[in-house]
């Protein structure tokens, strides 16, 4: 049977691959590298199109580089720890490294039933105790270098279960997810990463990813927020003590009319006086329920509470109130502001709530039109200051002029702002200072699933780490758990008790674990190295194939993994095991996998959505009700029940229709819809392809050598189209990834072939191997099969890729116009490579010509080469 038959070549090509270790890394190679990395799969269970879409696309790339030259490195491995594990342990009694490995093996199954051209043997499992090892190790690195400590931090705590929650983990009534409990604000010991160390450098150095997209490196540039103020002190009446602000605006210095402190800050207590001892001790308790959304959110109306103190404004001697309230954060800054109605919008919201001085102090340049110098009495800066409160109803945000600002009165903004702080400074009240809204990386966890915190807490020696040849610090396994009274492990005494290893007195474990982000901050680093058992790697692997060169992911990361990913590397670089700054070359987001989704615009809540399975796609309606439903696309999701299985699709068409679909239908970084008619379309272009193969077998291959100074007219034709495609498939892929154009390159290379009348020349069979050539990055199982068809023992994958012949790209005639006095009179085909000259020479020959020029004089005669001839005749 010479029928196209995706299931039994696909499943022998694999096995081929394998056996002839196709995909593996080569060992020593003077090719130059090429790093192609996904982001690595949470073992969850089972693919989903979303996975089949990231691999495929790495896939693409990692094949076509292979044929390119390059030596390549495209592994795989597992973000295995976390709280799906664990939850499975506590809803169904399965030890988490039972689930989590059954997922991985099974994942492994459908990853290696896609033919990608992964090196399995650099498959890595960060919930191994070979790799965690080696998280632990690096975490005593960082505790070295003092990037690594312990503080105090507020931290979400469930009364009910006693444990931390993650902020995902409470709900919009500051419910826990688990035990309902309204949950608690609650101070603890927590590790920090100092990542606000290399803030300065995160942030410059995004300007070295040129292989990024714009609004990731935006979306990173705001996270790490750097702003550029200044640091205000404020004497507290009565106390020999300061209340110090961060302010970004020191130019508004004089409209302050009020200080406030977060609900946290320590000042609170002793500022507060009797009378408001009880109200503000109630209304620290309401806020400490509420998350630091709800607390900052621009819409949500700003709570605070008189603490009966003053404090006074250092520039006018002043003495202005001391409030509490909810939207200062105590993280941020020094955890107190000045407030300043007038010129900032949330001030001036508390201030209308509350009743407050807005005082304008500047004031938009337009406004101000009639001279004022710094010198100008008061009446003229009472005028102004009328003039400008009559103008703005809300506050006024931008630069402008100061007016009512003592000696800085009429200086502009900027002036002013350096001014101010100078002035500060010299009269020690402030300082200038730089914040950035990074904050240090809070990295306790109190999980059972996760790498422990590998230090040993000693009541003589403090803390303790330990030692290198203990590692790893194992989790324990006899552990039990029912969800409640925190991590497992602060109840496995006999794990948690050991000696204190420098003194040898008995101490403590810690039990927190660490943040599953830290696993995947240094995975693409262990890649190159991923067996060593002595090292965490070894550099000069790792530095020869690091950077990744083509990393590929989803969206969701643009921050936080790739952040830390960035801020490990510029760590383990500065402890010397790495020579470069930045592990990421080129990252390519792809979009998401949409699929045909039905809802009924009748229903709230998650009932609006009617599972495809449930409707009947010619006429959709509600099962239940009979209504009419709406359709659209949408991201899959089990929720809305608009999912495609990979193996469905696998078990229909076949792994190399599916990578064609997904490759042709959208360009990678854009959203795809799931269309059952375009996967058709893909599986017939296979089919034409199939049968333009094989039946040219079966006809016999040409294997002579072409002439090419001695081709036919079809031969130069088909000749044109060949490197055409060559020239078009390789640009599509060079810089921008345009799978979806470099597939149209090759059906219409396909057609020429279909149509050219010269199957049994060498033009034809150079046309046949290219096509098959440039398929197999896209439909690796099909060409394979194809190209032995065609005779050959080797393998398509072990091809170079074909360069196209500059010379094939001339056409061989062109239309030549033919004008009299610039009317067109004639088309004439003739060679391209005709000189003014001889394009003259056919011009005038040409009957019509004769016609039009018999009997007169020929004035000029203006030849543009390539187009047209143009003869002026009176
Ligand atoms: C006085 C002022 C006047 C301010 C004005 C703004 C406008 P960025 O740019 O994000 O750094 N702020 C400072 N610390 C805060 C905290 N812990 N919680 C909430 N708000 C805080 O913002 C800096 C500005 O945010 C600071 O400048 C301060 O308000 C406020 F016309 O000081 B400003
Ligand atoms: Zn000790």
């Amino acid at each position: 049977d010479s029928r196209y038959n995706p299931a039994a070549i696909e499943e022998k090509w694999q096995k081929t691959w394998a056996e002839h270790g196709l995909d593996k890394t080569p060992k020593d190679s003077n090719k130059p590298k090429f790093y192609a990395l996904s982001m690595f799969p949470y073992p969850s269970g089972s693919l989903h199109m979303g996975h089949v879409r990231n691999y495929t696309i790495t896939d693409v790339i990692a094949r076509l580089k292979r044929m390119q030259g390059y030596r390549v490195l495209h592994p795989m491995g597992w973000d295995a720890f976390g709280l799906p594990a664990e939850n499975a342990a506590i809803d169904r009694g399965v030890p988490p490294a039972k689930w989590t490995y059954q997922n991985m093996a099974q994942m492994r199954q459908q990853l290696q039933h896609l033919g990608l051209s992964i090196d399995w043997d650099n498959e890595l499992a960060t919930c191994s105790p070979d790799y965690y090892k080696w998280t632990q190790w690096i975490f005593l690195q960082f505790l070295q270098a003092g990037l690594a400590y312990q503080k105090e931090a507020a931290v979400n705590w469930d009364p009910i279960d006693q444990t931390v929650l993650a902020n995902e983990q409470v709900d919009n009534e500051g419910r826990s997810w688990r035990s309902g409990a309204i949950v608690e604000r609650k101070l603890l010991r927590q590790w920090f990463l100092k990542i606000t160390e290399y803030a300065e450098e995160l942030l410059n150095d995004l300007d070295k990813l040129t292989g990024w997209p714009e609004r990731v490196k935006l979306m990173q540039a705001n996270w790490i927020g750097k702003s550029i103020g200044a640091y205000l002190e404020f004497p507290i009446v009565g106390m020999n003590e300061k209340i110090g602000v961060y302010t970004t605006r020191p130019d508004t210095v004089y409209g302050v009319s009020y200080v406030v402190l977060a609900p946290e800050h320590p000042l609170t207590k002793r500022v507060t006086t009797k009378e408001q001892q009880a109200a503000v001790e109630t209304f620290i308790k309401e806020v400490s329920h509420q998350s630091e959304l709800e607390r900052t959110a621009e819409d949500k109306p700003k709570r605070g509470i008189p603490t009966g103190g003053k404090a006074i404004n250092p520039f006018t001697g002043e003495e202005v109130p001391i409030w509490i309230a909810d939207y200062v954060l105590y993280e941020y800054g020094t955890g107190a502001v000045m407030g300043v109605p007038a010129h900032d919008v949330r001030d001036f919201k508390f201030a209308q709530a509350y009743d407050l001085l807005v005082e304008f102090v500047i004031a938009a340049p337009d406004d101000v039109d009639f001279d004022l110098t710094p010198t100008s009495d008061t009446s003229d800066t009472d005028e102004v200051t009328q003039l400008v409160l009559v103008k703005y109803n809300e506050a006024y945000t931008e630069p402008g002029i100061l007016i009512n600002s003592g000696s800085f009165t009429g200086m502009a903004s900027g002036e002013a702002k350096a001014a101010i702080v100078k002035y500060a400074q010299e009269q020690g009240f402030g300082k200038e200072k730089i914040q950035y809204r990074l904050r240090d990386w809070l990295i306790s966890r109190q999980r059972y699933w996760g790498a422990p915190i590998p230090v040993i807490h000693c009541p003589s020696c403090g803390i303790v780490p330990v030692p290198d040849e203990d590692l790893p610090v194992q989790l324990p396994e006899e552990v039990e758990f029912t969800g409640r009274g925190g991590s497992p492990l602060t109840q496995m005494e006999s794990w948690v008790n050991v000696p204190c290893p420098t003194c040898r007195t008995p101490a403590k474990r810690e039990t927190d674990t660490m943040d599953t982000f830290i696993d995947s901050s240094w995975y693409f680093l262990r890649f190159p190295d991923a067996n060593n058992e002595q090292q965490v790697f070894d550099s000069s692997k790792t530095n020869d194939w690091m950077p990744v060169d083509q990393y590929v992911g989803g969206i969701e990361h643009a921050i936080l993994h790739l952040l830390y990913s960035r801020f490990f590397t510029k760590v383990l670089r500065d402890r010397g095991l790495l020579n470069f700054d930045e592990p990421f070359q080129r990252l390519l987001t792809q979009g998401m996998v949409q699929g045909l989704t039905y809802l009924n615009p009748n229903k709230g809540g998650k009932d609006k959505w009617i599972p495809s399975s449930h409707v009947n796609a010619s006429d959709p309606r509600d099962p239940q009700t009979g209504e009419p439903l709406q359709r659209l696309y949408a991201t899959m999701s089990k929720s809305k029940g608009n999912g495609v299985a990979p193996e469905d699709v696998i078990a229909k068409y076949g792994v190399d229709t599916a990578r064609m679909f997904i490759l042709f239908k959208a360009p990678p970084e854009k959203d795809l819809e799931w269309d059952e008619a375009d996967v058709e379309g893909q599986f017939r272009f296979l089919n034409r392809v199939w049968r333009l193969v094989s039946d040219y077998a079966a006809a016999g291959v040409c294997r002579k050598k072409a002439q090419l100074n001695d081709l036919s007219k079809p031969e130069k034709e088909l000749r044109l189209s060949i490197h055409t495609a060559i020239k078009a498939v390789t640009e599509d892929l060079e810089d921008e990834y345009q799978f979806n154009t470099a597939v149209s390159e090759l059906m219409k290379l396909s057609n020429a072939l279909t149509d050219a009348n010269c199957q049994t020349s060498p033009i034809y069979a150079e046309g046949i191997q290219t096509l098959v050539v440039m398929l197999a990055p896209f439909a690796p199982h099909i060409a394979d099969e194809l190209w032995h068809l065609l005779g050959n023992s080797n393998s398509v994958h072990t091809q170079t890729w074909p360069s196209f012949d500059p010379g094939a790209l001339v056409a061989d005639e062109i239309i030549l116009v033919v004008q009299i006095n610039g009317k067109k009179r004639a088309d004439l085909q003739v060679p391209a490579q005709a000189d003014k000259a001889q394009l003259e020479k056919y011009a005038r020959e040409l009957e019509v010509t004769q016609r039009y020029i018999e009997g007169k004089e020929i004035k000029k005669v203006i030849v543009v080469p390539g187009k047209l001839v143009n003869f002026v005749v009176v």
